[in-house]
């Protein structure tokens, strides 16, 4: 079974693993967000798709969700000793080394997805990562402090500010003109299933789906398209999915992000337990929808929810 998923970071790659777990023998290619991506210190990160590689590869610092284990940040501070900031965004000593190859690599010419494959030699994490372009596609966060909009970094509003202060507009700058990554299209067309994990509808799933191509090609598949709602009890499970909802004019709930999908893109949508009552709304926009546990407390836990999405999309599959 080919089974392709829009991953973004914590929510995908936590996903992936009971995935894997649910489904052992399937050939799984995940399509990485790389709206989160950063350039600091004139290294290029890619947070989602290094979350997904350290999570599947085991080198995962499991308590935050990113970054890696046994993490030391003596480069950090060496740069803040020289004053040499953003001090908000922790990048350790460990972490800085895949920054370091992939920046060098990319420097010497290799695209983006080759430069994933390279790094994903090391940690083999059991799926084709392929991150969802090799372009440049950076989401910013348009605010207004002080009476004043401006735009931030999404990193910069996630970690820095926290999501304190309200999402006016989210943009992924050179999105339009972005191109899908080799092979992204592919694996699409080529799917039997297509999973949207509970990651985040805006920043993660919707950044993707925003490269010229990718939603259409989701449109266009044969494969049975099913979502999980990353909205639990009409809050984010994790993370400030709320915040940045709210900037596109979508409620928090299990619903609404079903809804904003839409039955043209999504044919089957579970929801948690606790929103059961939201069932009816969705399966009459057209969506076939099951209330099952949703809670990633665990592998086995996340596999018995992957189990569930593979199950709705034989049902709709008719
Ligand atoms: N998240 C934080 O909350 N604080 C950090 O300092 C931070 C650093 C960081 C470094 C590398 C990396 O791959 C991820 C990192 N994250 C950090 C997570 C990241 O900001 C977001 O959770 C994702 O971009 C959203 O998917």
């Amino acid at each position: 079974m080919r089974i392709v998923v829009l991953a973004g970071g914590i929510g995908g790659a936590r996903f992936l693993r009971g995935l894997k777990q649910a489904a052992p023998d399937a050939e799984i290619t995940v399509i990485g967000n790389t709206g989160d991506d950063i350039h600091l210190f004139g290294l290029k990160v890619c947070p989602d798709l290094d979350t997904v590689m350290y999570t599947l590869g085991g080198g995962i610092n499991e308590e935050q969700g990113w970054g890696r284990t046994d993490e030391s940040f003596a480069v950090k501070e060496e740069l803040a000793a020289y004053g040499v900031g953003p001090e908000w965004f922790g990048l350790g000593d460990r972490d800085f080394a895949t920054h370091i190859v992939r920046t060098q690599m990319l420097g010497a010419g290799y695209p983006l997805s080759a430069v994933t494959e390279a790094l994903c030699a090391r940690w083999q994490p059991g799926v084709r990562l392929l991150p969802m372009s090799d372009d440049r596609v950076e989401t910013h966060v348009a605010i207004e402090v002080d009476g004043e909009r401006r735009a931030v970094h999404f990193q910069e509003y996630w970690v820095k500010l926290r999501a304190s202060v309200d999402a006016k507009a989210v943009v992924p700058v050179g999105a339009e003109t972005a191109k899908p990554a080799p092979g992204v299209l592919e694996a699409i067309a080529g799917a039997d299933v297509i999973l949207f994990p509970p990651s985040n509808p805006v920043v993660s799933v919707g950044t993707i789906l925003a490269v010229p191509g990718i939603r259409e090609a989701v449109v266009a598949a044969g494969a049975p398209v099913v979502g999980l709602s990353p909205i639990v009890g009409d809050a984010p499970v994790r993370g400030m999915a709320d915040k940045v909802l709210a900037a596109v004019g979508v409620e928090s709930t299990a619903a609404a992000v079903a809804l904003h999908y839409g039955a043209e893109l999504v044919d089957g949508w579970l929801v948690d337990t606790v929103d059961a009552g939201a069932a009816a709304e969705v399966e009459a926009a057209g969506i076939a929808c099951r209330a099952v546990p949703l809670m990633m407390t665990d592998v086995d836990a996340t596999a018995a929810m992957a189990r569930e999405a593979l199950a709705l999309a034989e049902e709709v599959r008719g």
